[in-house]
């Protein structure tokens, strides 16, 4: 082994496991959470995004809908929710309002809309079944990315119905994937904490493996920054790793930073940008069998997701068109997140990166690999 000098003999072990294209230990995992630099992780989180993708930084069309804010449950960290028992002050939407914001799209080129929300008693099973139906009625080419597992655990509960028979009855609706939200950190010594009373971590997990199982592809979060430690982080990745060794069913790992305004944790600092980097970086090196990761730009904001494209990032989701709150509500910097297609596009262009527009499961529409956007584009 070549020494490198300055560089302990335990951190260029992992790098050469790196070079090889080797999977890396959780031991070697927390040591580049305690001991590497920014430029360290960086380097190797570059190795591996560039073996898997090349140049190409991927992003979609899309938006959101958010049928409620009311919520059942009552996660410390969000900023979002109003309580059941406060649930005149939140919103609601019906079928028809959440249909005519998808009829807002009519003739546009989005190819996803993403459907989270609060977890609202009376928005059950059957509810959510004649949404999806609505939609796709109406739009059988748009993919409906649907529902944490969060959600999933309440209204399948609530109907008492087993995963699999839920899953099965909204996949005939018109379901096509499952988001990673709701994730936080799955060790118990944190979940506890911050948000005891929802679906805990293995029952997380078992939704996702019987989605992966029925064919539905999915996505995986995780919520750091905040009063977890490394080790739990390293936790939470094991178990995704873990479960997608079995599967493979998860398209993209998403780190998401916590966000500190109004919420119950506002007394808990916000991490660095240098450590949100770091992260990124860090789970693109552990993730092996992860194909993508992603920097949420709407939670980060716009010139750190650009930023994350050095550090093994190689998706920045996608358009949004000002239709999700949640991070707005928890202090993002993006207080009404939209990006044009042609300003993601040259925000990619701006770090030498080739711009590639996806579908929801990564199949690619478009590549836009002049230096100047299309002015055609919005
Ligand atoms: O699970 C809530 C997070 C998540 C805060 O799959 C917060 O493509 C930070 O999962 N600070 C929901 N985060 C959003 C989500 C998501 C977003 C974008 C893309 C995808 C995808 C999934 O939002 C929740 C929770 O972890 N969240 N409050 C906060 N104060
Ligand atoms: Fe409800 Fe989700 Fe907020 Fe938790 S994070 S309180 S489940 S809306």
């Amino acid at each position: 082994m070549v020494s490198l000098p300055g560089i302990s003999p335990s951190l260029q072990a992992i790098a050469q496991k790196v070079n090889k294209g080797q999977r890396i230990s959780d031991e070697d995992c927390l040591v580049l959470f305690n001991e590497a630099s920014l430029g360290f992780v960086g380097s190797l989180a570059n190795q591996v995004k560039e073996r898997l993708h090349g140049d190409k930084v991927f992003f979609n069309r899309n938006f959101h809908i958010e049928p409620t804010n009311v919520c059942v449950f009552s996660c410390n960290f969000c900023s979002y929710s109003q309580l059941y028992a406060k649930r005149e002050d939140g919103w609601e939407l019906s079928i028809d309002q959440m249909l005519h914001m998808v009829k807002k799209y009519d003739g546009q080129p989005v190819t996803e809309v993403h459907i989270v929300g609060g977890v609202h008693p009376k928005m059950d099973l059957a509810f959510f079944a004649d949404l999806l139906k609505a939609i796709k009625t109406h739009r059988p080419d748009l993919h409906i990315k649907a529902f944490t597992a969060v959600e999933y655990d309440y209204m399948f509960r609530k109907a008492k119905v087993s995963v699999e028979e839920g899953l099965r009855f909204l996949i005939a609706a018109g379901l096509n994937s499952i988001p990673g939200g709701g994730a936080e950190i799955f060790h118990p010594e944190i979940r506890e904490q911050i948000c005891a009373d929802k679906v805990d971590g293995d029952g997380w997990l078992a939704i996702h493996e019987k989605a992966h199982e029925l064919g539905l592809p999915s996505n995986a979060t995780m919520l750091y920054g905040h009063i977890e430690k490394f080790e739990h982080r390293i936790d939470h990745m094991r178990r995704l790793r873990e479960l997608q060794d079995r599967t493979k069913g998860f398209n993209t790992f998403i780190p998401l930073k916590f966000r500190n305004m109004d919420n119950d944790m506002s007394h808990v600092p916000e991490s660095s940008h240098v450590e949100d980097m770091r992260m990124y970086a860090i789970a693109r090196i552990y993730l092996d069998n992860f194909p993508h990761l992603k920097a949420y730009w709407p939670m980060l904001g716009r010139q750190n997701a650009q930023l994350s494209l050095a550090f093994g990032v190689d998706d920045i989701d996608g358009t949004i068109d000002d239709t999700t709150k949640i991070y707005s509500m928890a202090g993002s910097e993006e207080q009404s997140p939209t990006m044009s297609t042609a300003e993601l596009v040259t925000l990619i262009q701006q770090v030498k990166r080739i711009p590639v527009e996806r579908d929801t499961l990564y199949h690619e529409i478009k590549q836009y690999r002049d230096n100047q956007p299309d002015p055609a584009l919005n």
